[in-house]
């Protein structure tokens, strides 16, 4: 992975050579540069901000410097511009993990009173953009949010963190906050260390340790365990005896789609369960069932090295409640071993879907033949290091 940050406070980004980047750097998986924004003034004060159209307090930041730093950095479709700013979307874990799968980001960070639109609609027109928030309060620039950002991205690079189970029960990555630890001496100032951790019976350990982090997310983050419950899906092979049901809740899905994308073509739409028994013997498929009705599914066949994936729905009542990306993951999950790529597509217009599929790591591939109505998108199928 290769980041590039634009700042005219360049040094706030060193602490990035000294934490944990400065490893990936020498184990070759990141490629990390720090840029004086004022690199791209012509002026004798190398000025980077002016006075805000429509007056008001403070500064903007001016746009043809940033402009002149994308052309010369090669700012192209395969890059990710991140704009740090207190009005973007969340960042968080799963938004991490996706991030860690792009080849390259670029950070524009912004001060005074931010930075000219114009510069993000610019981006736009020829990169990938997110606008990406710490968290809601309020920071004087984008420097801090771009280093935080960089750390918690960088880490996951696979073949970066030394032994990457240790990233499974981190808080935040499976809706849990993270277990008490304990170091030596068993005893400190009048506090020991609880019996069962010294107990060597590693079953009792692992059930202490989980009972703490359901514990202490019900106590200090209940939003966290309310959406953690998506752990009660059941995923099992799709059966001919589901056929009538699949038709059913694809129809009810591709209404969605068609409505978006203004196209009633989709076979989504037009199968009858004979030609939805039909594509089941082709494809791999799996079902969800929750009190009996079928409300998630999902097809995937190999097309030479590609895992294809397809007809991903969920009801449209419990769109949002994560069972998606647990089927998508299953999905990925079920590739057979000489499939180099996932693929797969989705409405040209159905925005949400674009996004939801970019959260999982896959990317928008204009230079791939797709369907009439859509896109293609795809992710390199990354095997765990042996
Ligand atoms: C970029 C300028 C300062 C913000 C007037 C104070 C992120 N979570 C976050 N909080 N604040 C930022 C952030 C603040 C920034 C800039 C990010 C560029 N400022 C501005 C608007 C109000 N001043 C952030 N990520």
């Amino acid at each position: 992975m290769r980041i590039d940050v634009l700042s005219i406070f360049p040094d706030y980004l060193a602490p990035l050579e000294l934490s944990l980047p400065g490893k990936a750097r020498a184990k070759g998986l990141l490629e990390l540069h720090v840029h004086d924004l004022r690199r791209w003034t012509h002026d004798r004060h190398n000025t980077t901000d002016d006075t805000p159209y429509g007056g008001g307090a403070g500064m903007v930041m001016k746009p043809e410097p940033f402009g002149e730093a994308f052309d010369e950095l090669g700012v192209d479709a395969g890059t990710t511009v991140i704009f740090t700013t207190p009005s973007g979307e969340p960042f968080t874990q799963a938004l991490a993990h996706e991030l860690s799968t792009r080849e390259r980001l670029v950070f524009a960070c912004g001060r005074y009173e931010g930075i000219d639109q114009r510069v993000i609609d610019h981006a736009r027109e020829r990169a990938e953009v997110r606008e990406i928030s710490l968290g809601d309060y309020v920071l004087n620039g984008g420097e801090v949010a771009a280093l935080a950002i960089t750390e918690a991205v960088v880490r996951l690079i696979p073949g970066f963190m030394g032994n990457p189970d240790s990233l499974v029960e981190e808080s935040h990555e499976d809706g849990l906050l993270e277990y008490p630890v304990y170091t030596k001496p068993k005893e400190w100032r009048g506090h020991e260390v609880p019996d069962v951790l010294l107990s060597g019976d590693h079953g009792k350990i692992a059930a202490w340790r989980h009972d703490q982090r359901v514990r202490r997310t019900a106590e200090r983050r209940p939003d966290l365990l309310a959406a953690s419950v998506v752990g009660e899906w059941e995923i099992v092979r799709g059966t001919p005896a589901d056929a009538g049901e699949l038709l059913t809740l694809q129809r009810a899905c591709w209404v969605q789609e068609a409505t978006h994308n203004d196209f009633f073509a989709h076979p989504a739409l037009h199968e009858d369960v004979a030609e939805v028994l039909a594509w089941m013997a082709e494809w791999e498929t799996w079902v969800v069932r929750r009190a009996g009705r079928l409300v998630g599914a999902v097809r995937a066949r190999l097309d030479g090295d590609a895992w294809e994936i397809g007809r991903l729905m969920v009801a449209p009542d419990l769109q949002g409640s994560g069972l998606g990306r647990v089927l998508l993951e299953h999905a990925q999950a079920a590739a057979p071993k000489d499939a180099t790529s996932y693929v797969l597509f989705t409405g040209a217009a159905s925005f949400a879907n674009q996004r939801f599929y970019q959260r999982s790591g896959f990317r928008l591939r204009p230079d791939l033949a797709g369907p009439a109505y859509g896109v293609v998108m795809s992710k390199p199928v990354r095997r765990k290091r042996r």
